[in-house]
């Protein structure tokens, strides 16, 4: 399997395109890596193959792009990425990166469809992994992507580079409490469910871990990679903490306006009685006005540090495309 070469920003569905094509050929290579049993394989490349937006890996792949055509080292910043070789080994954490945050992403969704969960049968219009697999064959294949997320950084696997060892750690330091914070927002949603009427301030603090943590780490990662200063690191956490809530705030929305088609499963489905949503605190309305300000909020923390020349365009345009989602 040959890699693409490095993917430049030219417009948002060519990049995502790339970064979307670039990221199946990698799972493959990390599954023939891996060399897991059957049905065990099986479970993870169904899981890992589907309809999913590939949200993180583009957060990545987008703030690598944006960071790395500020990156000091780089004279010609208007061709920064044109000019990257293919394998260079920045180019190549990254696409680390981005395979760790699908990986925990994929686990976190099998394991909370199963049916200690949430007892979902549908994910993405498909049936879930329990309802395909055996239930066991769901929950291991959930442990070994979260295991994979992590040891991706620093496999020696065909078509990536060495891993760089000081980048290396730099993701596992931001990586690893964002994937624990992950879980423990789910922790605080079960809880959640338990407790009638809980305020926005409650809300937001499950979202920042549950969703936000995750979405946070994709963005500082793909940041690292390119050499992000320490400011540069400082914006793009505060854009994504933005553009984090303001995604759950969508999903919030998407939930209970989008038909069958659009999200395979009736709209509310997920709206749960006992479950607080943005939607039920403010109406759809509010929720609308208060997602448009946090992704307005978002750009303008990224126009500080991480603007100004065609490369940048990568996040912004990602912004531009997550607000106008409609699944
Ligand atoms: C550790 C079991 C466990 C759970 C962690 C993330 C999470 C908590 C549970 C997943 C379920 C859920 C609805 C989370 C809210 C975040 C969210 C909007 C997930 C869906 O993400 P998308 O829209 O999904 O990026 P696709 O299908 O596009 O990959």
């Amino acid at each position: 399997i040959v890699p693409v070469s490095f993917i430049p920003f030219d417009s948002t569905e060519k990049f995502h395109h790339d970064v979307r094509t670039q990221l199946a050929k990698d799972i493959e290579v990390l599954f023939s890596y891996a060399e897991l049993p059957s049905p065990l394989l099986d479970a993870c490349r169904y899981v890992m193959t589907g309809t999913g937006k590939l949200v993180r890996p583009l957060l990545v792949a987008s703030a690598f792009a944006s960071t790395y055509s500020h990156n000091d080292t780089i004279a010609d910043k208007d061709n920064a990425l044109a000019t990257l070789l293919e394998n260079d080994s920045d180019y190549d954490m990254s696409r680390r990166a981005a395979l760790a945050v699908e990986l925990l992403h994929t686990y976190s969704l099998v394991h909370d469809d199963l049916p200690c969960m949430d007892d979902d049968e549908l994910r993405r219009g498909q049936p879930t992994a329990h309802i395909v697999f055996a239930e066991a064959t769901a929950l291991l294949a959930g442990d070994v992507l979260q295991t994979l997320a992590f040891e991706v950084l620093t496999a020696e696997m065909p078509t990536f580079a060495p891993f760089d060892s000081d980048i290396a750690s730099q993701l596992f330091a931001i990586f690893a409490p964002r994937a624990r914070r992950m879980v423990s927002g789910q922790m605080l949603d079960l809880n959640a469910e338990a407790t009638t009427g809980i305020s926005q301030s409650d809300l937001e603090a499950i979202h920042r871990d549950k969703t936000g943590a995750l979405i946070e780490a994709a963005m500082l990662m793909g940041g690292i990679c390119a050499g992000a200063t320490a400011t540069q690191r400082m914006a793009l956490q505060e854009c994504a903490q933005h553009i984090g809530l303001a995604f759950q705030v969508q999903d919030d929305i998407l939930d209970v306006t989008t038909s069958t088609d659009m999200l395979g499963k009736p709209a509310g489905s997920d709206e749960k009685l006992d479950k607080s949503t943005y939607v039920k605190l403010m109406g759809v309305d509010k929720a609308t006005s208060y997602a448009q300000s946090l992704f307005d909020d978002g750009r303008a923390a990224l126009n500080r540090e991480l603007s100004g020349n065609k490369d940048t365009d990568a996040l912004m345009a990602l912004i531009e495309w997550l607000w106008a989602r409609k699944k």
